[in-house]
């Protein structure tokens, strides 16, 4: 391999990958996920994350970078009729303002809470595979926080255009994921049509980066119509600028710890609809409900006896 010339830039950190197959003592170290694979070539390392299951390098990215892409969840067909049926959702939700405009909140362009009117929503939320990598990091119990369908217009400014995190407000770090976001990517996300901006490694910094540190660090996720965009939710990011003459369209997921609250009391919108699924029931936030009164909590815990 070629040394990197002599610069003022940063040299690259340099692996030997070597493609042959490996005698059979070294098998037990490579990713069992792999029959044949690249090894690493390393040296004075002890310690080396092993992936552990399907998942195991999205949650390695997730981790170590905040975000990582599962490709093609949704097939073409189910990705038009998700187009489909925000615009429609949008629509009936312009119509239930009164005395002022989306603009005027700076809340365009953003289907809130969808599966509070349309059941295909409730099924999308609890999909696998995101919701097997969802519960495999962040075990059983954990809540919906929002569901909002994103339509980046063209040239139209929107509030998910400036950076943020997913949890506002929250200025800290912690060593596992608070919320985890899956954005289903709708159509392409492309460099013209406002692809995902993120900082890598952000979740893990207390404050966000300066503007200098960001626009040099920043990175656009390019994604596929139906790949998911899974990020860690304290991950800085942005919905880019569409420059293009089409909507681009996603589908975000906020999955939280249970402490956390939903930015809607789904239960309310729902009234008791999908309350008796086991799995729904703690999804969509009834199992949350504060009991009313010491009795009432003691009378739940006997319930569960
Ligand atoms: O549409 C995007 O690319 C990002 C949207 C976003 O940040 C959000 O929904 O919170
Ligand atoms: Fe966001």
């Amino acid at each position: 391999m070629p040394r990197p010339e002599k610069s003022g830039l940063k040299p690259l950190t340099l692996l030997t990958i070597s493609t042959r197959r490996l005698p059979p003592w070294k098998l037990k170290s490579a990713d069992p996920d792999h029959k044949y694979f690249l090894m690493m070539n390393s040296y004075g390392i002890t310690q080396q994350t092993k992936l552990s299951d399907k998942f195991g390098i999205n949650k390695e990215e997730l981790s170590i970078q905040g975000y990582s892409v599962l490709p093609a969840v949704l097939n073409p067909e189910e990705c038009a009729r998700v187009a489909e049926k925000l615009h429609h959702i949008y629509d009936r939700q312009l119509g239930e303002i009164e005395g002022y405009t989306l603009e005027d909140i700076r809340d365009q362009y953003v289907a809130r809470m969808p599966l509070a009117y349309d059941d295909y929503f409730v099924t999308l939320a609890g999909r696998s595979p995101v919701i097997d990598l969802i519960r495999s990091l962040m075990g059983d119990y954990f809540i919906l926080h929002l569901q909002n369908g994103i339509l980046n217009m063209p040239e139209k400014d929107h509030q998910q255009r400036n950076w943020h995190r997913d949890l506002p407000y929250q200025n800290y770090t912690s060593s596992r994921p608070l919320a985890l976001n899956a954005m289903y990517c709708i159509d392409d996300f492309t460099a013209d049509n406002g692809a995902t901006w993120l900082i890598p490694h952000s979740h893990k910094m207390e404050a966000m980066p300066s503007d200098t540190y960001i626009r040099k660090h920043r990175q656009q996720v390019l994604a596929k119509a139906g790949d998911v965009l899974l990020m860690d939710s304290m991950i800085f990011h942005k919905a880019g600028e569409n420059h293009t003459d089409q909507v681009r369209i996603g589908v975000n997921h906020v999955y939280a710890t249970g402490m956390i609250r939903p930015q809607i009391d789904i239960p309310a919108m729902l009234q008791g609809k999908f309350q008796d699924d086991p799995f729904l029931r703690i999804l969509l936030g009834y199992a949350a409900d504060v009991p009313g009164s010491v009795k009432a909590w003691r009378d739940i815990r006997f319930s569960r006896k």
